[in-house]
């Protein structure tokens, strides 16, 4: 088997679904990470400048997105069918969205004050409630979100969930499938061995 390195920084972000994929899926894989103090010097090399990178055999595949089709690919948790390949790819971005939309928030230079307003009068009410909506409606008649079998486009959405609940505690409850879903994502073993020992990390 080939050998595969994740680069990313000492945190979850978008390195956090790769691992999950990679740990679904028994995947050996080194989980190489980058403190922030280190990055100035070490980007200077980094092949793109930006993380993550997944190392395959010394090789860097480059975007977050390519690496967790690739490393989904590996793991058996993609679709055959083209359209319903494509689906899995929306939901994916989508549960990107929601990370990027929410980490923009919390990364700016704003007081908190500020942010815990912005995050509820912005990002709760534009970007997280339709999404959850639209999740929620569909896993009312489904047990995963494409097709008939867990995909990592359950992984990524209920990855998503995992961290907005982090920082906005009382919002996803109210979602009942949705937290569900997530929850049997988060009760997957090799998963909640994993939330439940992985490096603490604000984000
Ligand atoms: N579209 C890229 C975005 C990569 C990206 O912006 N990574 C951030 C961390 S999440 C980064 O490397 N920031 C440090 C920098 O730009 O110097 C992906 O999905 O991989």
């Amino acid at each position: 088997m080939p050998e595969y390195k994740l680069v990313y920084f000492n945190g979850r972000g978008l390195g956090e679904l790769i691992r999950w994929i990679f740990l679904h899926g028994d995947i050996p894989f080194t989980d190489e990470r980058v403190e922030m103090s280190e990055w100035p010097e070490k980007k200077k090399v980094t092949p793109g400048g930006k993380l993550p990178l997944l190392y395959i055999d010394g090789k860097p595949l480059w975007q977050s997105m390519a690496i967790g089709r690739f490393a989904a690919k590996l793991a058996g948790l993609t679709l055959d069918d083209t359209l319903d390949a494509c689906y899995c790819d929306a939901f994916v971005e989508t549960a990107k969205d929601l990370l990027t939309e929410m980490y923009k928030i919390l990364l700016s230079e704003k007081s908190q004050e500020e942010k815990d307003k912005e995050l509820r009068e912005e990002y709760v009410v534009k970007t997280l409630t339709p999404v959850l909506e639209k999740v929620n409606k569909r896993l009312e008649t489904k047990q995963w979100l494409i097709g008939d079998k867990m995909t990592w486009a359950d992984l990524a959405i209920s990855r998503s969930i995992d961290e907005v609940a982090i920082h906005i505690s009382d919002v996803v409850s109210k979602y009942p499938n949705v937290s569900a879903h997530a929850e049997k994502i988060h009760q997957l073993p090799k998963i909640k061995e994993w939330r439940a020992k992985r490096p603490n990390s604000p984000f």
